[in-house]
């Protein structure tokens, strides 16, 4: 699976260096955004689509603009979720954070263009509209829209800010969870079947699949930040200790923790029928789950 992932991190890297260029743009902003976005970063999202788009026969190529789409947003949640008034983190993939290497000024900016030129990638690719029809198209960008909005990422980052210090339910934290970092994964999965023309059913199957996996996904995330190791995770560790947040691990110990992501797990894989075509997705979903990085 690393190797698949590596792959896919290649292509989208390869993709996204030709597609991150402007003429008339400032230079210092095109490098800090290529910093923010190119060489690192697991590539998990648009993994989570190819290989959902691989389930209903779909090539990786064929998915680039939306991989590469997936790709710019998430780095431009992370800049903007390493800034001092957010999360306050001085590294990211194994470097000084954008706001480090570029001062706050740009790192607010070339988050800010990632975002409006990521949903650009997508809608002016005029081959991707017309082998996907504008329809689905315009189908996955308002499930990936409604991801990053007030009632997805944007709100997540909210409620996470506002738990810190607080008393929190399992329940305020599993919300928390699924907002600022499940709807993104969801919607990468969502987006592939949708694309990949899959029945109603199977899209239901694979939403549930989503929102369980992007849950698993940030659930880990918790359990690295106290069991983890920096340089493996190129980005400091037991900042969520320090800073109180709102975690299952501070709500019902790591055991507890632990066990409720086994638990999870095995209800995401339930949901897949044992077909050899979702064996590529379900060996990402166990990545998510077992991986030290
Ligand atoms: C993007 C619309 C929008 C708003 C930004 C700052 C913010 C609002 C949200 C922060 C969301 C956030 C950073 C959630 C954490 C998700 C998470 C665990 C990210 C780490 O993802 P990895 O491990 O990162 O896939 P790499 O570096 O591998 O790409």
């Amino acid at each position: 699976m690393i190797q698949y992932l590596e792959q896919n991190a290649k292509l989208v890297d390869s993709y996204l260096e030709e597609k991150l260029t402007w003429e008339k743009a400032p230079s210092i902003l095109v490098e800090a955004i290529k910093y923010g976005t190119l060489g690192g970063g697991k590539k998990v999202r648009s993994s989570l689509l190819f290989a959902t788009g691989n389930a209903f026969g779909i090539e990786r190529k064929e998915l680039l603009p939306l991989a590469g789409t997936l790709e710019m947003v998430h780095s431009f949640s992370l800049i903007h979720d390493d800034l001092p008034c957010m999360d306050n983190d001085d590294f990211r993939r194994g470097k000084p954070s954008l706001h480090k290497a570029f001062g706050e000024a740009l790192a607010v900016l070339a988050g800010d263009a990632l975002l409006v030129e990521g949903i650009s990638l997508t809608i002016r690719d005029a081959n991707f509209l017309s082998h996907f029809g504008s329809e689905k198209i315009l189908q996955s960008i308002q499930i990936l829209l409604e991801a990053l909005g007030v009632e997805g990422m944007v709100g997540g980052q909210v409620l996470d800010i506002e738990g810190e210090g607080k008393k929190v339910s399992q329940e305020q934290i599993l919300e928390i969870y699924r907002l600022k970092t499940a709807c993104l994964i969801r919607a990468a999965i969502l987006c592939g079947a949708i694309l990949g023309n899959a029945s109603s059913q199977e899209q239901e199957r694979l939403d549930k699949f989503g929102w369980l996996i992007g849950e698993c996904f940030q659930l880990k995330d918790d359990i690295l930040d106290l069991t983890g190791e920096s340089e493996q995770l190129g980005k400091t560790i037991g900042k969520d200790l320090l800073q109180d947040k709102a975690t299952l691990i501070k709500v019902k110990g790591l055991d507890s923790a632990q066990a409720i992501l086994k638990e999870k797990f095995t209800q995401a894989k339930s949901l897949l029928p044992d077909e050899d075509r979702y064996q590529l997705l379900l060996g990402l979903a166990k990545f998510i789950v077992e991986r030290e990085r």
